[in-house]
This record gives structure tokens, C-alpha cells and sequence, in this order.
């Protein structure tokens, strides 16, 4: 049986249904062609604030035993260094280009938004409404009136379709709260789920330390620690926001998980800790894995088994 792990979606074509998550792999234009020259299905770049940052004092990321701990505090080469590479960008190569935006504030978000919409380049924005590391900035994805007061002033100056990176949410009702929030909002196409678990502090026993220097030690975690986390925040958001992409990311280390994020309703699936840790020979070895599994259950499709969750 051929497997085809093609997706159609936001009027794009992916070959593959995974890329990079944002912040991995995507901050200077040769780890963006590297990405764009392998296996993975589209790219997405590093979040981009107005002006470039060197982000936090290393150390600042560290692999653990079950994933990674990182504060890089948004290090990037501004947002001009970003809409420079998607004007040379070949998007005739059939991998999408997202470019991920997470102003310092919300005026900065809405001029890179509103340099976006000028340009018209067939880039799709991933609004990161869920950065953890910057000192004294919370995450905006944790205040619902904050994000609505953000979202309609996104709408009114980017006119095309966009998505959010969200934060990991624990409660149903905050589910409810934050789906409520973006179902106002037509052109938002698609919502990523999630961001690392925010200000988790890792500690070296022998010594006496934190891993990371950053805010005395707190930073995101990711990799396998996050799967669950990131599976129900899928399938929550994917239940409630029926016409809309949710995008998986969080966890994905083999075929399996990324099989998890789509059954629980994802469209594509981001990789980040494993890709960090592994390089873009990830992308061949999850699909390979990926379309192994499917043969092995009998669906030829990602949409034979998509967003088909059971409960026992
Ligand atoms: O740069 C970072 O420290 C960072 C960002 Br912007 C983000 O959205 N998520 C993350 O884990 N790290």
C-alpha cells in the first residue's frame, strides 16, 4: 500500500505533514535553507521582534533525560532579516513559510504585521501569543482580554489569514475562555498547541545548581515531559474550534506521537527538542516511522485517522 502523507490546508501543500517548531533550527538564513533542502514539509523561522536581540546569558538551553529546558529570551535578527528571507524565499519548492512574530509589545507585533500585509508575500504569520522568557513580560496567551484586545487589533491591520501559538493551558475552563476568544476572529486559520510549559526550574543535584542562567534558573520545558500536555491541548482545542487547523507540537520524538498529535485532531505537527537534539535528519526518520505505523494499522491517509480519538 502506497501511504500518503500529503495535507492540504489554508490552500497549501505539504508533501509531509511535519516542520520545525518555532525557535529551533530557524534563526539565520543557512539553518533556514537547510530546513527548506530537507524532509520536512514547510518552514517556519525563529519569532521576530522589530529590532534583532542576543536574547538571555547562556547557559540558556540544556537537553534533559526527557526533553529540554530552555530561556533564550527571543534572540533573532529582527524582523526585516525575516521578511528579507520570505521575499527571496522559493515557495515554488511546494514547503510553505511561516514566519513567526512575537513583538516586545503589541504596537511591535501590529508594525511587523502591517509591513507583512504591505508586502503581500504568500508567507503565512504564526503569532506567538506565548513567549515564557522574557524577564518582567508575561505570556500574553495567559491573559484573555489582553489576547482579544490584541487579536482585534491584528484584524483590523493584517487582512489575510494568520494563526497563534498558544501556551499550554491545565483547566477546561481556560480552554473554553481561550477558544471563546478566537472563534471571533474568521481569518484566524489555524492555532499551534503548544509553547513549552512555562517557568519550570530543572536543578543538578551534585552542583547545588540550576541548568539554565536566565531568570535565576526558570525557563520552558519541552520534549517528552510535555507530550500529555500538548496531546490534550490538541484535542481540546481541536473539539472546540471545529473550522479551524490546529497544529501540533510538543513531544515528538518518533512516528508514534506524531500519529498521537494527528488522531487527537492536528493537521501537520511541529518537532522541536528532537530536532534540536537530532537535526533535520528528524524529519526522514519520524515520516518513515510515520507512514510504517499507518501501513501497519491499514490507513493510506492522514485523514483516515485524523482527529479519530476514542475513549475507552
Ligand atoms: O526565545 C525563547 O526563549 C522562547 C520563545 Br520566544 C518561545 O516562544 N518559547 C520558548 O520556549 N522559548
Amino acid at each position: 500500500m502506497e501511504i500518503d502523507l500529503s495535507v492540504s490546508w489554508l490552500g497549501l501543500s505539504m508533501a509531509s505533514p511535519l516542520f520545525n517548531a518555532s525557535g529551533v533550527m530557524c534563526r539565520h538564513a543557512d539553518e533556514l535553507d537547510r530546513l527548506a533542502a530537507s524532509c520536512a514539509g514547510a518552514v517556519i523561522t525563529k519569532s521576530c521582534t522589530l529590532e534583532p536581540r542576543a536574547g538571555n546569558p547562556e547557559p540558556r538551553y540544556a537537553a534533559l533525560p526527557f526533553g529540554s529546558i530552555n530561556s533564550m529570551g527571543l534572540p533573532n535578527e529582527g524582523f526585516r532579516y525575516y521578511l528579507d528571507y520570505a521575499r527571496r524565499y522559493d515557495y515554488g519548492r511546494g514547503k510553505p513559510l511561516f514566519v513567526s512574530v512575537s513583538g516586545m509589545s503589541a504596537d511591535e507585533t501590529l508594525t511587523i504585521l502591517g509591513e507583512l500585509a504591505r508586502l503581500d508575500l504568500p508567507c503565512l504569520p504564526e503569532v506567538n501569543l506565548s513567549c515564557p522568557n522574557v524577564p518582567g513580560k508575561p505570556q500574553t496567551g495567559y491573559d484573555f482580554a489582553a489576547s482579544a484586545a490584541l487579536l482585534d487589533a491584528i484584524v483590523r491591520i493584517y487582512p489575510k489569514t494568520f494563526g497563534v501559538k498558544l501556551p499550554p493551558y491545565f483547566d477546561p475552563v481556560h480552554f473554553d475562555m481561550m477558544a471563546d476568544v478566537l472563534r471571533a476572529y474568521p481569518t484566524l486559520g489555524f492555532v499551534t498547541c503548544i509553547n513549552s510549559i512555562g517557568n519550570a526550574l530543572v536543578v543538578d543535584v551534585e552542583r547545588e545548581l540550576a541548568l539554565i542562567r536566565p531568570k535565576d534558573g526558570l525557563g520552558g520545558l519541552g520534549g517528552s515531559y510535555v507530550l500529555p500536555t500538548a496531546l490534550a491541548n490538541v484535542r481540546e482545542f481541536a473539539r472546540r474550534l471545529p473550522d479551524r487547523h490546529v497544529v501540533g507540537c510538543g513531544g515528538v520524538t518518533s512516528g508514534a506521537e506524531a500519529f498521537m498529535h494527528i488522531l487527537c485532531g492536528a493537521t501537520v505537527v511541529q518537532i522541536g527538542t528532537c530536532l534540536y537534539e537530532e537535526g533535520p535528519g528528524a524529519f526522514e526518520r519520524i515520516a518513515a516511522e510515520l507512514s510504517a505505523l499507518m501501513r501497519s494499522k491499514g490507513y493510506r491517509t492522514l485523514d483516515a485517522f485524523r482527529g479519530r480519538l476514542g475513549t475507552p
